[in-house]
Parts: structure tokens; C-alpha cells; sequence
């Protein structure tokens, strides 16, 4: 399966390199795009230099920090572009382990979208505060409760998607560009009836640099599952 690993960059210097030795450790046979947003800290150069040294390392650069959603956006549409079979959402900060990558490769054989799931007997937040938990959980809740999806990790980001799910979506239509990005594709995809797995994973804090969570991110979450729930036609 041809597979490409998308993985948004913002400031990510201090972890790009380590991150993809490790990739190409765990899964040598995919390909990885980065998506730049002008990083301050040389994140765009470095990968261009990285890109020169193995081609199977592509960069998207934007003009500047438009958001961890329409950078995947950019991705799936290079993805689709480009034929890949299946394409990753994966953040840069080792949150996301690559150790993973092998499982996904293995779930992505028989199924059209694998979440890592911090939820699942197996996966966890071992680092994460109580609160940071129960907003977490309440995001899960809201979801699975209020819009019907069939999985305990809704806003998870380490993701890998069939591109055949992700040519059938509109990827233009997709409003939510936080947490709710995560809610509202894993909600177009249960609707077209696609099959999703979950495949444990131990969710660590990022090692190195600074985290670009906000507030409005997390509100925009709750909004949309509110908003999809209680709107006429939902989606
Ligand atoms: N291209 C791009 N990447 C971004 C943007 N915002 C965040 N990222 C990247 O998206 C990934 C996740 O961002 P984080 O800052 O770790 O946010 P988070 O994982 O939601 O929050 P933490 O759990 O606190 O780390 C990282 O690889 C970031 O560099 C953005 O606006 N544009
Ligand atoms: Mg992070």
C-alpha cells in the first residue's frame, strides 16, 4: 500500500529530525509530506534541506500559521493528487509515537480509517492533568452520545485514512478547524457508512518546543458537535 505521512509543522525544529529517523525506522516504505506555516525557527528550511537528502520527503510551505486543520486539508489534497492508498495525520511533537506506525499499517489493511485511541484497554495520557482529562472525556461524551460516533476518541489526531474515504468527502465543505476538525471527519466518515477501527495508543506530552493548543480550539470542538446535533439537517 502506497502510504504518505502528513505531518503539520509549527516551530517543530528541535524535533524534525529526530522524529522522522524514527519514522523510517518503524514504517521505511512510506513517504512523509510536511506542511509548513512559515515556522520562525528554521522548521521550513530544515526540511527543505531534508527533502534535497531523501526524496520521499516532501514540503507544502504556506505563507503563514493558517491552522492545524487546513494544513491537513493541503495533505489529503497532495495525497489524493499524488495516488497514495492511505495518508496519516500525525503531529510532529512525539505525541504521537511511530513505534505506533507498524499497528496502523496492519489495522489500515482492513479497515478505511485507524484512530489511535488514547481510550481503548491499552492506550492512555499518563502525563495529563485531571482537568485536561475530563475535558478530554467530556469532548468524548458529547460525540459519542449526542452524534452517534462509534468510537471512544473523537478528537484524536494520529490518524491513518484510506484515500478512497478521504476522495468521497468534500474536503472543501469541512468547517472546524481545532479539535472539531478531528470530530467532524471521523463524523463524515461514519455517515458514509466507511469502516473505522481504533488501535491503542500511550499519548505522551511533546518533548521538546512550545504547545500551540488554545481555548478557542477546544470551544470550537464542543460548538460543533452542539450545532451539528441541534441543527435541522446536521451535515
Ligand atoms: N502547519 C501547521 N502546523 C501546526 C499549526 N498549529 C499546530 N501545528 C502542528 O500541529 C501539531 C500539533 O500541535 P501541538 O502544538 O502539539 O498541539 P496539540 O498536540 O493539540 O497540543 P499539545 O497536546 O499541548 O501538544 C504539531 O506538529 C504542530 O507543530 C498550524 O497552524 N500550522
Ligand atoms: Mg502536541
Amino acid at each position: 500500500m502506497k502510504t504518505l505521512i502528513i505531518i503539520p509543522t509549527y516551530n517543530e525544529a528541535g524535533n524534525l529530525c529526530p522524529l522522522l529517523k524514527e519514522i523510517f525506522v518503524r514504517a521505511p516504505e512510506s513517504d512523509i509530506l510536511i506542511v509548513d506555516d512559515n515556522s520562525t525557527d528554521g522548521t521550513g528550511e530544515l526540511a527543505n534541506q531534508i527533502h534535497t537528502e531523501n526524496p520521499q520527503v516532501n514540503v507544502i510551505h504556506r505563507p503563514g500559521k493558517l491552522g492545524l486543520g487546513t494544513a491537513y486539508l493541503a495533505g489529503f489534497k497532495y495525497a489524493i493528487a499524488h495516488n497514495y492508498d492511505a495518508a496519516f495525520e500525525m503531529d510532529a511533537d512525539f505525541s504521537h509515537d511511530p513505534r505506533y506506525l507498524p499497528d496502523f499499517l496492519k489495522a489500515i489493511e482492513h479497515a478505511d480509517l485507524v484512530i489511535g485511541s488514547r481510550y481503548v484497554p491499552g492506550g492512555g495520557t499518563p502525563d495529563w492533568s485531571p482537568v485536561r482529562r475530563l475535558i478530554s472525556s467530556g469532548g468524548y461524551i458529547l460525540a459519542r452520545f449526542l452524534l452517534g460516533i462509534p468510537v471512544h476518541d473523537c478528537t484524536a489526531g494520529f490518524r491513518c485514512y484510506r484515500c478512497e474515504v478521504l476522495r468521497s468527502i468534500d474536503l472543501d465543505t469541512i468547517q472546524s478547524r481545532g479539535y472539531g476538525f478531528q470530530v467532524e471527519l471521523v463524523y463524515r466518515v461514519m455517515k458514509q457508512g466507511f469502516k473505522i477501527v481504533e488501535t491503542p495508543i500511550i499519548f505522551v506530552d511533546r518533548r521538546v518546543g512550545k504547545s500551540k493548543m488554545s481555548h478557542k480550539i477546544v470551544i470550537e470542538a464542543f460548538t460543533y458537535v452542539l450545532r451539528t446535533r441541534f441543527s435541522r439537517g446536521g451535515i
